[in-house]
């Protein structure tokens, strides 16, 4: 399966190119192949309760073992993310700094705004990779201008496991984006968003374009990580809780506990434009990211049904808020993101149907007036 679970599809259940049920060429058509086998069996047609039942018993059963393998879950069938391997704990050189991302992904997305808002286009160029059939990450040529697929720019590899295999002491876990690449010492830096978002803001100031902007000054710092402390668990996590849920107890948790902390930040923003008041601080890019995704892909596809997003008058206004801040809405590419739900989770979404685009969430309504500037006395810079 995709990025976000812990492992791409192990090769056994990995389609071949020749599998393909998208290959018009392949020889091999296991839904023909099926369809003669119960044909032969049945006659026309297979007696609907028996193939209901059949099916549903063979559908069940594989349903829990890709999810066991690719999602891990507590006792209790409640997703639990695994931790990210490569931590960022001390100062680099801006020299050198080459950055992995996918477009679908929310927490490269933090990644990719906080870069564009502090100017460092320049400073940490970027490779963008696109999810494959089995959901690990690979480099194809893109045909979009600005952020758009791209091949690996600083290492030539096809794929990024190959990128983590390049570091000294080599790799075997999770290839996850973002990943943050050191090209002097041809090593991975970091994989952790959180930790990339920090310092691109304060650790890279010598070669950004816009040093000025703190999105995390000292008198805020205690309130961005309470506030970081809500959001993780319940929101940007807290989606892949219930779309990752192995039963309809940790379903019913993970909800309520998204639906109650949505809840809570529809009354908080009523008065505050921002999660820390005037000014706009990272957490709001880790909010954001997951916003923007809602309606497109977690209410449908991870069943965070109770509500949508645009039913939330001040979340919605909050996140066109950030998608109209300049240089953010470019880092927003939502075929990717539906794609890469739709077409890749597999387990979710057996059929690869990508759903039609909620109107709420395109790029003309996302840029109507937000009306929130009255809720803020100063400006972002
Ligand atoms: N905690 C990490 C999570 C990164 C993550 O899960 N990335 C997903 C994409 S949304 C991924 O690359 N998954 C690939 C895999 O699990 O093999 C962070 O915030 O950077």
């Amino acid at each position: 399966m995709s990025w976000c679970l812990a492992n791409p599809l192990p090769s056994v259940i990995r389609p071949s190119p020749r599998m393909s049920l998208n290959n018009n060429n392949s020889k091999f058509n296991p839904s023909a192949l099926l369809n003669s086998v119960t044909k032969l069996l049945w006659g026309q047609s297979l007696p609907p309760g028996l193939l209901v039942a059949t099916v549903r018993t063979a559908w069940n059963s594989t349903w829990q073992l890709m999810m066991s393998q690719l999602a891990p879950s507590d006792s209790g069938g409640a997703y639990s993310r695994p931790a990210s391997k490569f931590r960022l704990s001390h100062t680099l050189s801006p020299d050198g700094l080459h950055l992995y991302v996918g477009l679908a992904c929310p927490w490269a997305h933090r990644t990719l705004i906080v870069r564009a808002l502090k100017g460092l286009e320049d400073a940490v160029p970027v490779s963008v990779a696109s999810p494959g059939l089995d959901g690990s990450w690979e480099f194809r040529r893109g045909n979009t201008d600005g952020i758009g697929p791209s091949l690996d720019k600083a290492n030539g590899c096809r794929t990024l496991k190959e990128v983590y295999r390049l570091r000294r002491g080599g790799y075997d876990g999770r290839s996850t984006v973002p990943l943050l690449w050191d090209k002097a010492s041809k090593d991975v830096v970091c994989n952790e968003s959180y930790d990339i978002i920090h310092f691109f803001n304060s650790g890279l100031n010598s070669v950004a374009g816009n040093p000025g902007l703190d999105l995390s000054p000292p008198q805020l710092k205690d309130q961005i990580e309470e506030w970081y402390q809500l959001i993780y668990p319940n929101v940007n996590n807290g989606v892949y809780r219930c779309g990752f849920a192995q039963s309809q107890e940790a379903y019913d948790r993970a909800v309520n506990d998204l639906f109650s902390t949505l809840d809570m930040l529809e009354d908080h923003l009523a008065s505050s434009r921002y999660l820390c008041g005037d000014t706009l601080t990272l957490v709001d890019i880790c909010l954001f990211t997951t916003l923007i995704r809602f309606d497109i892909a977690y209410n449908v596809l991870f069943k965070c049904t109770k509500k949508k997003l645009c039913e939330y008058t001040n979340l919605h206004a909050y996140m066109r808020d950030i998608y109209q801040i300049p240089k953010v809405a470019a880092t927003c590419n939502f075929a990717e993101i539906m794609d890469g739900y739709y077409k890749i989770l597999f387990p979710l979404n057996p059929g690869s149907i990508r759903p039609t685009m909620p109107s709420t969430s395109e790029h003309q309504n996302l840029c109507r007036p937000h009306g929130r500037e009255p809720l803020s006395l100063t400006l972002i810079k």
